[in-house]
């Protein structure tokens, strides 16, 4: 029996390892001939990415719009993963609407942080408590969750519906700014609990130098302007300088950025980063992350299938700053980036990491 046992392992394993050999020549071909990496999410809507490199892998935070849906009636965020910035793992949906007991809402964009060892996610929801939109942290151990309501109430709502998109980030004198708004822009400074100010709100002054034109109710009419602030920042930093990119223009959205000697400003107008494209998406909504030495750049499209203006998809490109610390000028494209690390099938590959899938949806498992 043993010997019968043994000899029948033995004559199946050059079978295996031919077969091992056909199916990754078989992934190795199917990869070569994929159109495309972008959409970089095709088993659900995904959008307003906000990348965060944690160790070796790169995480994107993103909100997630329900397909067939007419407006942004968006419940939950969701997290998705990578180390070779092509096969991403779908963590599910750590955050939702039913985390914060005030939020009934538009689950909108929001950013994660590391701080102290603790993952803080800001984001923006529609307030019970005051009617408007208002501004909330959540709070994990691990950058994929379990996360909770940091406060268990808004970190900032006072019945505005300007308070949307929250960004923020921490400075290398470890000032923590958090940054949002539409059509304006707001700023707090946040304590080192990452849940606390000390200071008044702050406003960001809206002119013509600062973001092409001045705020909406200030704008000349009939006067044709440059460029013009919406939603969405992402603030940075390069070269000593800040950045503040953010969805411009009005609807359909292109994305611009301007620079300033602090977060509070004054802020000067920089140019457009993305402009205008036939992405199917009316807005657009970015994120940037240097990971593995490269520099990539998030936003969202309405390309995948079924999808459009309240069905998005996030995308990503690399591009290379400017020898200043500019920004070039970014497009869209299907084919999106190439891989930088190699992808080791020899461990536990779970089904929701993939590098393209069609006709496939994932749903949420708390297993
Ligand atoms: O996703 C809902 C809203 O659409 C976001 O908050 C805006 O930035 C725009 O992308």
């Amino acid at each position: 029996m043993k010997t019968t046992h043994w000899l029948r392992r033995a004559s199946c394993r050059p079978l295996r390892g031919f077969r091992i050999t056909l199916l990754l020549l078989y992934l190795f071909t199917l990869s070569l001939s994929l159109p495309a990496q972008n959409p970089v999410v095709q088993t659900s809507y995904t959008a307003d990415p906000a990348p965060l490199v944690v160790g070796d892998r790169m995480y994107v935070y993103t909100s997630h719009d329900e397909a067939g849906a007419d407006f942004f009636w968006m419940h939950d965020w969701h997290v998705y993963s990578t180390t070779d910035m092509v096969n991403w793992t779908d963590h599910g949906s750590p955050l939702a609407l039913e985390t914060f007991s005030w939020a009934d809402d538009r689950a909108w964009a929001g950013q994660a942080i590391e701080r102290d060892g603790k993952f803080y996610w800001y984001i923006c929801a529609h307030s019970k408590l005051s009617g408007g939109m208002a501004i909330g942290v959540a709070v994990a151990n691990s950058p994929t969750g379990p996360f909770r309501d940091a406060l268990g109430k808004p970190l900032y709502d006072d019945g505005s519906w300007d308070y949307i998109d929250p960004t923020v980030f921490i400075d290398d004198d470890g000032q923590a700014w958090l940054m949002w708004g539409n059509p304006r822009v707001y700023y707090l400074k946040l304590n080192r609990d990452m849940t606390t100010y000390s200071r008044s709100l702050g406003r960001i002054a809206m002119t013509e130098e600062s973001f092409g034109s001045p705020a909406m109710n200030e704008r000349e009419k009939g006067k044709t302007y440059r460029d013009s602030y919406v939603e969405g920042p992402w603030l940075t930093k390069r070269a000593g300088t800040y950045q503040l990119l953010y969805a411009a223009g009005g609807v359909p959205e292109h994305i611009s950025y301007s620079t300033a000697p602090s977060p509070a400003g004054p802020w000067t107008y920089a140019g457009p980063v993305m402009p205008l494209s036939d992405t199917g998406s009316f807005t657009n909504h970015c994120g940037v992350a240097d990971y593995k030495g490269h520099s990539y750049f998030f936003y969202h499209t309405g390309k995948l299938p079924g999808g459009g203006g309240f069905g998005r998809s996030i995308a990503v490109e690399e591009f290379s700053y400017n020898p200043d610390g500019s920004f070039p000028v970014i497009l869209p494209t299907d084919k999106g980036v190439k891989p930088v690390d190699t992808f080791n099938p020899y461990r536990r590959v779970q089904a929701e990491t993939m590098a393209f899938s069609r006709g496939v949806k994932t749903e949420q498992n708390d297993r």
